[in-house]
């Protein structure tokens, strides 16, 4: 047993300082009801702990360091720009850059707003879209998350049409009868809330392949419906790609599915680890936001040069590498390699992959998982058991079976070894 021992002192002292020792609640492990590795370093597909651990990470700081962590380019970028100062409260060349890389990459995006958050660039979508058709509800997908702002923390009311119940104290009914919640990858449902009243919905939000419910893709014409229903109601259609933009694909998984939402937002890697968030889409739309129209929206270190510098590097690498390439060939053996396993020890878990996301379903009958109650089906007792062996193994997942793992560029095959060998002892420790 690897010892844990300052990491455990170290987190005693965090709860006396911050709410539940952290600052996101998911990283205090309390799903898989460990106490978490307090982590010191970080370099390519490894984090080191405070008590001198080391794992193979799959949270990759929950999706942003698909190059891997402490990237010599990104590094160098950020250093650079560090140099020169780390806010200016400005206009500087490196917001120009990385808005030009983004509104070059995604066809949708004519413009683009940055911010510091994946929450600030959806609630700003929402708010654009309210204004932009002058009406207040939206509808989002059981399982999906948008983050925090009230407007997202919200599950389906009693009735479809009766509006979302609060998730979280503190989120007004008024808000949360604004947001209506239909299932997802069941276009009936989304149907039923349009055909009854559908001039009252403004957007649409939804992950176009969901990644906080474990992964669970798109089925086939899903999308698609989602288009021709929001535009047949003259309402948006939001697409929160703050996990998949940029990670299955250079630009939005949009482009792969040549579906063109009217909105997009980002996060994660488009900062390549620092705090950024983006919204864009047609410029009618966007040319509503201040200063050039009437929604507001600000942030006092939204552009920063040091984020905008560690999203330009590694956008720029995504750009000119086969890292896409690589990444499909690693995350294809090593999710096969999984699966072997499971198949072979006769455990009735699943896996979804899409890209370099994939998750392992506990649901002990084999079955894909294709929604939301397929994924509520699944047992945490023994996603945590299994957990808590591939920590012991030296294996970073992340700490919730409804959460998606990450390959980055910086696996390796020995890293894939370790992590197959992993998963079989963890599956032998949980039956
Ligand atoms: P942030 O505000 O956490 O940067 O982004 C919110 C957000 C928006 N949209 C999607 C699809 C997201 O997945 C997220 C945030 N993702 C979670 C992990 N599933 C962040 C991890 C955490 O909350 O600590």
């Amino acid at each position: 047993m690897p010892s844990t021992k300052k990491s455990k002192e170290l987190f005693k002292k965090a709860k006396n300082y911050m709410p539940g020792g952290v600052n996101s609640p998911v990283r205090a492990f309390a799903s898989v009801g460990l106490s978490p590795p307090v982590i010191e370093q970080a370099k390519g597909a490894r984090l080191l702990d405070v008590d001198g651990n080391e794992y193979v990470d799959y949270v990759c700081s929950w999706g942003p360091l698909i190059l891997g962590h402490a990237h010599e380019q990104v590094l160098d970028a950020l250093n650079r720009a560090a140099g020169r100062g780390t806010s200016y409260g400005a206009p500087c060349e490196q917001e120009i850059e990385l808005a030009e890389l983004i509104c070059t990459a995604i066809a949708s995006v004519d413009k683009v707003r940055l911010v510091n958050s994946g929450t600030e660039a959806t609630m700003s979508a929402v708010r654009l879209a309210r204004a932009y058709t002058g009406r207040e509800r939206i509808v989002k997908f059981e399982g999906c998350y948008h983050g925090h702002a009230d407007a997202f923390l919200i599950k389906a009311g009693s009735g479809m049409l009766t509006g979302g119940i609060p998730t979280s104290p503190g989120v007004p009914g008024s808000t949360a009868a604004q947001t209506l919640t239909a299932r997802y990858n069941d276009l009936a449902s989304v149907k039923k809330l349009f055909n009854s009243i559908g001039h009252e919905i403004a957007a649409v939000i939804v992950e176009p392949v969901a990644g906080n419910m474990g992964v669970v893709p798109p089925a086939g014409g899903f999308l698609e419906g989602l288009r021709q229903i929001t535009r047949a109601h003259k309402s948006l259609l939001i697409f929160d790609e703050v996990i998949t933009g940029f990670r299955l694909g250079y630009g939005g998984y949009q482009d792969s599915v040549s579906i063109t939402p009217d909105l997009t937002t980002l996060g994660k890697i488009i900062g390549g680890g620092l705090p950024v968030g983006a919204y864009g889409g047609k410029e009618e739309i966007m040319d509503m936001v201040a200063p050039q129209g009437p929604v507001y929206q600000a942030g006092t270190l939204s552009g920063n040069p040091l984020a905008m510098a560690a999203g330009v590097a590694t956008l720029r690498i995504l750009r000119d590498t086969d890292c896409y390439r690589q990444l499909e060939k690693k995350s294809f053996f090593l999710v096969e390699q999984i699966e072997n396993i499971i198949k072979r020890k006769g455990l009735g878990h699943s896996v979804n992959r899409v890209g370099s996301m994939f998750s392992i379903f506990f649901t002990g009958t084999g079955k894909r998982v294709c929604g939301y109650d397929d994924v509520k089906k699944c047992s945490t007792d023994i996603f945590s058991r299994f957990y808590a062996r591939l920590l012991e193994e030296g294996i970073y997942f992340p700490p919730s079976q409804f959460e998606t793992c990450f390959l980055s560029q910086a696996h390796d095959l020995e890293d894939m070894e370790k992590t197959t060998k992993a998963v079989g002892k963890a599956c032998d420790g949980i039956m």
